[in-house]
């Protein structure tokens, strides 16, 4: 279809059949072409740069503890640089033809319909950058689900209402045994003790309902499921010692909010001690006292059930003995 004629002033038709002109818009698609190669390369060298921290991360969570999370961290800031770029670039064309082509008369401007160079570019553009955000998306995503045939340290994390059971494993899968337990109590929150510099595989299985096992410094989450299905996530290695508050990230009940858990990330060396010293039938917290840590968790507390307050029948001998 051609444009309507009284729309479409004649010099704008000699303009579009001019062979000058068609090369001119060629070369300016190609500048753009390569605007766009540009910001692509420029996304790749931004990859694993530190601009986020200027920003509060784009907010993204800050602070991860594991490689994974900071390979995470930087995909998502290289995209938000990359949304930018797009973005300022889309805004600057959108002020431009603002004020270049308002309206100054009541003779329309250029109608550049059927510009080939123009809709291939504008359809070209999406979807390199969705190609470009797709390829590290993947990249990324593989890297942070990989598992390994051998690993460090294999912890098994049992979840139940509401409440956590840390098991030491000498091995992989269910065949495995447990040579050390923590459980967390209703009086006690469970500490799950890890070395840092080591590989560590959580496997994931839960006594009742669906759970979720988060440590919001991973910037992971993984839900935990009943019956056989196992699922299991590794972290290359924990980089930061300290102690970090851990999470049911799945509503599961009453007390689902009151499920938390501590992560303490120690040295190699004092995760050695503590696992001997839960081998050989110490408690977690004398385990902890033995290698210099403190005994109880310092990032949350038990919750507290409020049974007294929410009791209907205060007076009844029995309705208390739940407490
Ligand atoms: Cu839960």
């Amino acid at each position: 279809m051609v444009a309507r004629s009284s729309e479409v002033r004649p010099s704008a038709v000699r303009h579009s059949a001019s062979p000058g002109a068609a090369r001119r818009r060629g070369r300016g698609a190609g500048r753009l072409a390569g605007l766009g190669l540009g910001g692509a390369a420029l996304l790749v060298l931004l990859t694993g740069c530190d601009v986020g921290a200027a920003f509060g991360g784009f907010g993204w969570p800050q602070g991860g503890i594991t490689p994974e999370a900071n390979r995470m961290y930087d995909l998502w800031i290289a995209s938000c640089i990359a949304a930018l770029a797009v973005g300022v670039f889309v805004w600057g064309l959108i002020f431009w033809c603002v004020v270049r082509y308002r309206r100054r008369g009541d003779e329309l401007p250029v109608q550049t319909r059927y510009n080939l160079p123009m809709e291939f570019l504008y359809t070209i553009a999406p979807i390199l950058i969705v190609s470009v955000l797709f390829y590290y998306t993947a990249i990324v995503q593989t890297d942070v689900v990989r598992t390994t045939k051998n690993p460090d340290v294999t912890v098994e994390v049992v979840a139940f209402k509401w409440n956590w059971q840390f098991n030491y494993r000498d091995g992989q899968g269910t065949e495995a045994n447990t040579v050390a337990s923590v459980l967390g109590t209703s009086e006690v929150i469970p500490i799950l003790v890890l070395p840092t510099d080591r590989s560590i595989r959580f496997e994931e299985t839960s006594r009742d309902v669906i759970h979720s096992f988060w440590v919001p410094e991973m910037l992971f989450k993984r839900d935990v499921f009943p019956g056989k299905i196992r699922n299991v996530f590794e972290v290359s290695e924990l980089q930061t010692e300290g102690a970090y508050v851990g999470r049911c990230a799945e509503l599961c009940g009453s007390y689902h909010a009151f499920m938390n858990f501590e992560l303490r990330v120690v040295s190699p060396e004092r995760y050695d001690q503590f696992l001997a010293a839960k081998r050989a039938g110490q408690s977690t917290q004398d385990a902890l006292t033995a290698i210099g840590e403190e005994p109880y968790a310092t990032t949350t507390r038990p919750f507290e059930t409020r049974r007294d307050t929410a009791n209907f029948n205060p007076d009844s001998a029995s309705a208390g003995a739940g407490n």
